[in-house]
Formats: structure tokens, sequence, C-alpha cells
């Protein structure tokens, strides 16, 4: 196992759109585990492989309280199935330290493959389902900040990389 580096906005790489995974391999098994484990570490509640400059589909979440249900996703499609929305404080881990309010819909389905290979679909809500769309806007080389303000997302950049610099 291994603790992976998380890119941090506005890191340019967090912005490349992942690719599909072709087949599950020992490759794959093994970042899911370091993946898991950075998220753990973190903490946080989900993590994409974007996050740990690894643009591939692929993401992990945890919602339960005790931290001991490790969900992965391999491809995963997001239909919506009820176009209402919620809203929810969102963080990241990737936005260190801040945290904006993001409407998003309730209900998703989600179609993926499974560490094991299976195609599976699962249906969502609550915190799962934001975490899901959240983690697959990653994917995508989207971020929460996406949403909000372009002046709020301006003032969290400029506070990021004073941040960044005093780091270095
Ligand atoms: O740990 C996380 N918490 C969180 C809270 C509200 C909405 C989304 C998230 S995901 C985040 C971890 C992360 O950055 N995943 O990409
Ligand atoms: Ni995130």
């Amino acid at each position: 196992m291994a603790l992976l580096k998380i890119l941090e906005f506005p890191d340019p790489r967090l912005r490349t759109v992942a690719e599909p995974v072709s087949a599950i391999d020992g490759c794959v098994v093994k970042l899911v585990d370091d993946m898991l484990e950075t998220m753990y570490a973190a903490p946080g509640i989900g993590l994409a492989a974007t996050q740990v400059n690894i643009h591939r589909r692929i993401l992990v979440m945890d919602v339960s309280e005790d931290k001991d249900s490790p969900m992965t996703f391999v491809n995963p499609e997001i239909e919506i199935i009820n176009s209402e929305l919620g809203e929810f404080s969102e963080g990241c881990l990737s936005v260190p330290g801040f945290f904006e309010i993001v409407n998003r819909p309730r209900r998703i389905r989600v179609t993926y493959l499974s560490l094991n290979g299976n195609e599976e679909i699962a249906e969502l809500e609550g915190l799962e389902a934001i975490c899901l769309q959240h983690e697959v806007d990653h994917l995508d080389g989207k971020l929460f900040v996406d949403y909000i303000s372009p002046l709020k997302r301006g003032l969290i950049r400029k506070k990021l990389q004073k941040l960044q610099r005093q780091r270095a």
C-alpha cells in the first residue's frame, strides 16, 4: 500500500479528462488499494484517480459512519433518475479548506465495472449520489468550484496559490 500525492486547484492536471479502463488487471487493483488508503488517510469520503494524477476512469468512496464500506467504480456512467435537485455544502481534497453549496440531482443510476470485472447497476441517493457525481466530475476534469461564481472561484484560487507558494 502507498499514500499518493493529491493534486490541488488550480493545478491544470485536474482538468484532464480520464480515459476508460479497458480491463481490470493487477495494476488497477493496486491503484484502487492505494487510492482507498489515501482517501482514508486524508480523510475524505471519496477520491477520483484524476486527483492522484492517474487519468483513468476509476473512483473510490466510503460515505459510511464507521469507514468500513469502501466502494469502487470503474468506468462509471451516470443517468439522472429524477431531475429534482438537492443542495449540499461540498468540499474537496483538491480544494482544501473551502466549502460551497452545490446543487445536484438527488437520485441517480450508475452503471460501472466492479473490481471483479462485472458490469453493475446501482441506484444512489443522499450523500452517495452527491459524492459519486462529485467524483465523476473529477474524471471529466471538473471541480465543484466550477459551479460557484467566478469571483468566489478566483478568490479561492488566489488563496490556494499563496499557500502553495509558502509550502514550496
Ligand atoms: O471528502 C470529501 N467530502 C465531500 C463533501 C461534500 C461533497 C463531496 C465531497 S468529496 C470529498 C473528497 C474529494 O475531494 N473527492 O473528490
Ligand atoms: Ni473532490
